[in-house]
């Protein structure tokens, strides 16, 4: 009688123990899954979605850095005292899951000097973040526009020819040719040494092999994208050339392609066009203009000529990337002379 009540006893004790260990591993288990439900793509730093969340402090308007359709960006600090930039995906947006997966794609696998690093990516089927590095100086637009910044000759030069690397690479240096389809100002990046990292890769093209060109319906910024691509969808590594052509004109004449002086048939390139070489200096920012002035001068019609060699009408008259390359490095080697 004894012995029964002892082994029922001995079996209810059992039964409880592997109840609450099936419980308690459980409960274990959900909770690692809900802490690290995040990928890492490629890179070795894992970031969770808490972490996230205080890096940045909640996302508050504080760290805001910027908005865009898709998203929004914030400034943030990792537990390990890195700074970082953190880009948080506007779910409500339709186009929004398909630039996650594109920024994640192409940022992951490429790695260059001039393009801005990817952290970590953070996925949730709620919540979707990229982790890149932080850029301490902001955008080449904050320093073109803004009145306390000034970028000198060789600095703007310097800044140009590292944007033509990136594209170089992007074009050329990847097993498939990557078009980056919103090259613009804003989306150029200078971190505490003022080196220059392409960013924002959230509609850019992977062209397929022997593939030259896709076409979209997602449009880059107006005034710097290329006829075809305005007109037909229709992206190509010559896309990136014309918008690169476009940079150059702003860059060194401080003018918008937006700028409400243009209009009907004048706009940023014909202005240049009718301008280049000789009423050059009517055209070019005048905080460029110092003395040794002549030299100055012929190297600046040199960059005119070759950003409108870059944003020709016809995408097959443009000059390519590893051209502009040569090109400005040469000039910057006159401008050193
Ligand atoms: C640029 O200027 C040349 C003359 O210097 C002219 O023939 C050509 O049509 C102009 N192109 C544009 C797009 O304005
Ligand atoms: C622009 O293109 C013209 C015609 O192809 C060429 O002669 C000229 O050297 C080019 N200029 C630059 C700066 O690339
Ligand atoms: C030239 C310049 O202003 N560089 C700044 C870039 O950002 C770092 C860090 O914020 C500053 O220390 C530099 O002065």
């Amino acid at each position: 009688m004894l012995a029964v009540v002892f082994s029922l006893l001995g079996i209810t004790v059992l039964i409880l123990t592997v109840i609450v260990l099936v419980y308690v591993t459980g409960r274990y288990r959900r909770k690692n899954l809900v802490e690290n439900v995040d990928v890492a793509l490629g890179t070795t730093l894992r970031v969770s979605y808490y972490e996230l969340l205080q890096a940045a402090k909640g996302y508050s308007e504080s760290h805001l850095l910027g908005t865009g359709n898709l998203g929004s960006v914030y400034r943030g600090t990792l537990i390990n005292g890195k700074d970082v930039s953190v880009k948080v995906f506007n779910l409500q947006q339709q186009n929004a899951f398909k630039s996650f997966d594109v920024e994640c794609e192409v940022l992951r696998n490429l790695r260059h000097r001039n393009l801005c690093k990817v952290i970590s990516c953070c996925s949730n089927p709620d919540f979707k973040a990229l982790v890149l590095e932080y850029m301490s100086n902001g955008s080449l637009e904050k320093w073109l526009y803004s009145d306390d910044h000034m970028l000198d000759i060789l600095h703007r030069i310097n800044i140009m020819i590292d944007v033509a690397y990136a594209l170089e690479y992007l074009h050329y240096g990847y097993s498939m040719p990557i078009v980056h389809c919103d090259l613009k100002p804003s989306n150029v990046l200078l971190d505490e040494d003022l080196v220059t990292h392409l960013s924002d890769f959230g509609i850019a093209k992977l062209l397929g092999k022997g593939e030259s060109n896709a076409y979209t319906t997602t449009l880059g910024t107006l005034g710097y994208i290329a006829p075809e691509y305005g007109l037909e969808g229709s992206v190509s590594i010559r896309c990136d050339v014309y918008s690169y052509g476009i940079m150059l004109m702003e860059v060194f004449t401080r003018m918008k392609p937006s700028d409400e002086k243009f209009s009907g048939d004048l706009n940023l390139r014909s202005w240049i066009n009718d301008s280049v070489p000789y009423a050059i200096t009517g055209i070019i920012d005048s905080n460029l203009l110092g003395p040794k002035e002549h030299d100055t001068l012929r190297c600046l019609s040199s960059v005119m000529e070759l950003a409108l060699n870059c944003s020709m009408e016809s995408a097959s008259e443009r000059v390519n990337m590893k051209e502009v390359v040569t090109a400005l490095k040469n000039i910057n080697f006159q401008l050193l002379a």
